[in-house]
């Protein structure tokens, strides 16, 4: 498959080939964002695909037709993908834009424009566990080692996208000097009707309540399981092999305590504690 095997690089993080190339790379850095832009900002498995939905339902108000229809890739695109200035329409109205690019790279640019940022971040050890499914489907991410060996990389940065923490503390640090919204995948979790309405309200997009229930219902794990538009069967299996892991593979916090031994929650603790020591963000590990 076409640049399957190749690597890109920014800022000394690595880069699937087969979605970045430098010229994309290029693009995404001289982007010019406008004030009515919406940059959903995440780490890879953070809930992306989750918040492509709620702002594409939420500007449909809870109206199914867009997210059934256009796939996520389309209507919320990567700033950096290879595609992403054949599919970004100009025009009035909020666009949506999705990245995974460190904030060294375009807070600059955001500063510039007030475009309006979400940033959604998930605990670290749900994500390194979705990650490594990840590795395992995706073609254009390197084959996962046994998980021991993909958690001590994940924990060391040595994975593409860079490390969890560098990319969600370098973040934080600049959301001062940002239109900026945070909120985490187990905000979600816990309460979707409240994060909807507090993502409307940082929007200034008020909702009637049955447009709420709407958006509440299309988004729901279940529903956007069996979407095509968000469940990535539409991808070849020779990119995304979904025999070796679904893209929407459980939806879930705390399924690291499924993967985890003690040994390697209590040194995956130790490095959170040591990285995290000059940040003040909470997360939630498990849901009671
Ligand atoms: S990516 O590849 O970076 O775009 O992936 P991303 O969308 O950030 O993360 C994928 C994980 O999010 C889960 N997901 C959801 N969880 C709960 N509810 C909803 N609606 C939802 N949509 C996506 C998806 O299942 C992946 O998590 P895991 O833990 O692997 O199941």
């Amino acid at each position: 498959m076409d640049r399957m095997d190749d690597t890109e690089s920014i800022a000394g993080i690595l880069l699937p080939g087969h979605l970045h190339s430098q010229q994309s790379l290029q693009y995404a850095q001289d982007f010019q964002f406008k004030e009515e832009d919406i940059v959903i900002v995440t780490y890879p498995k953070s809930g992306t695909t989750w918040m492509q939905e709620i702002l594409t339902l939420i500007y449909s108000r809870g109206d199914d037709d867009i997210a059934t229809t256009v796939p996520n890739w389309r209507r919320a695109p990567w700033l950096e993908h290879i595609y992403f200035k054949d599919v970004i329409i100009e025009g009035n109205g909020p666009r949506i834009i999705t990245t995974h690019l460190p904030s060294d790279v375009l807070a600059p640019a955001l500063q510039k424009s007030k475009a309006k940022v979400i940033y959604v971040a998930r605990n670290p050890k749900d994500v390194a566990v979705s990650y490594y499914y990840f590795h395992k489907m995706a073609r254009f991410l390197p084959n996962p080692q046994p998980f021991p060996e993909f958690l001590e990389k994940f924990l060391e940065g040595k994975v593409y996208y860079g490390s969890w923490f560098e990319h969600v503390k370098d973040w934080h640090s600049v959301s001062q000097t940002l239109d900026f919204f945070y909120i985490t995948y187990e905000d979600m979790q816990k309460d979707l009707r409240r994060s909807i309405k507090k993502i409307c309200q940082f929007l200034e997009t008020p909702m009637y309540s049955k447009e709420v229930d709407k958006v509440e219902q299309h988004s729901n794990f279940a529903v956007m399981s069996q979407n095509s538009m968000v469940n990535y069967t539409l991808i070849p299996c020779e990119i995304m092999d979904h025999t070796q892991s679904k893209f929407m593979r459980k939806g879930v916090v705390g399924d690291w305590q499924q993967h985890f031994t003690e040994e390697q929650n209590k040194m995956f603790d130790k490095v959170f504690q040591e990285k995290m020591s000059d940040c003040d963000l909470q997360f939630i590990w498990t849901l009671k």
